[in-house]
């Protein structure tokens, strides 16, 4: 009775790990997104930062990352442009890690990647096991084209959020928009309640 019920809506699949609007792509189907070329970041180099409201801050190279305790996340994607991959399967380590000796009244995060990409995210959207900056995608470390070696992951929201090559990560006490959020994406971007563009 659901499925037909569901049919006569007419809208959507009957998977409820399906968002409103959003299509499934399968097996090894992963599609690339980039506003730009991809940018070749060298491990020997790389760090991430995360700086706060006062200025502090705080720096981690790829051995320091590889010293914290990481996790596998088993994950649902959804992109604006409509499709969902369901069940992908990271490593990496969460936010939480790095954020646990950063002290702050910030309620805000803005994003930045290596190329100049950027993307804001409520802080608390980043917390308790919601993001992570992800090096490994399916078994083997995550490709450059999406965004090795390293990414943010923030699963609960559209994928423009989950920022490729991330570099670092300032926190503010105002709410700052990003690339996409600044020319018409929604500021929060909700795939359940379809928080795709300005006004929705
Ligand atoms: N640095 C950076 N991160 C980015 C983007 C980008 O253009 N540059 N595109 C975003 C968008 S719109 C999407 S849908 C996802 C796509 O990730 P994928 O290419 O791994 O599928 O990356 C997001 N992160
Ligand atoms: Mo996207």
């Amino acid at each position: 009775m659901d499925i037909i019920s569901r049919g006569f809506r007419g809208r959507g699949s009957a998977d409820p790990h399906l968002p409103p609007g959003q299509y499934l792509v399968h097996g090894d189907d992963f599609p690339v997104l980039s506003a730009g070329p991809t940018p070749r970041v060298d491990t020997a180099t790389w760090q991430f930062t995360i700086t706060t409201e006062t200025g502090e801050r705080h720096a981690w190279d790829w051995a320091q990352l590889q010293d914290l305790p990481s996790d596998n996340p088993r994950v649902d994607l959804h992109c604006v442009t409509k499709w969902s991959k369901l069940g992908t399967e990271w490593e990496g380590v969460s936010l939480d890690a790095f954020l646990e000796n950063v002290e702050t009244a910030a309620d805000y995060a803005l994003v930045h990647s290596y190329g100049g990409y950027t993307t804001n995210v409520p802080l608390e959207d980043l917390l308790d096991g919601q993001a992570w900056i992800a090096y490994g995608y399916d078994g083997e470390p995550l490709t450059p084209e999406h965004g090795g070696p390293a990414r943010l992951l923030v699963p609960h929201l559209y994928l423009w959020k989950s920022a490729k090559w991330v570099r670092g990560i300032t926190l503010l006490l105002e709410d700052e928009p990003g690339f996409w959020e600044s020319v018409g994406y929604h500021n929060y971007g909700d795939p359940w309640r379809e928080q795709r563009y300005w006004g929705d």
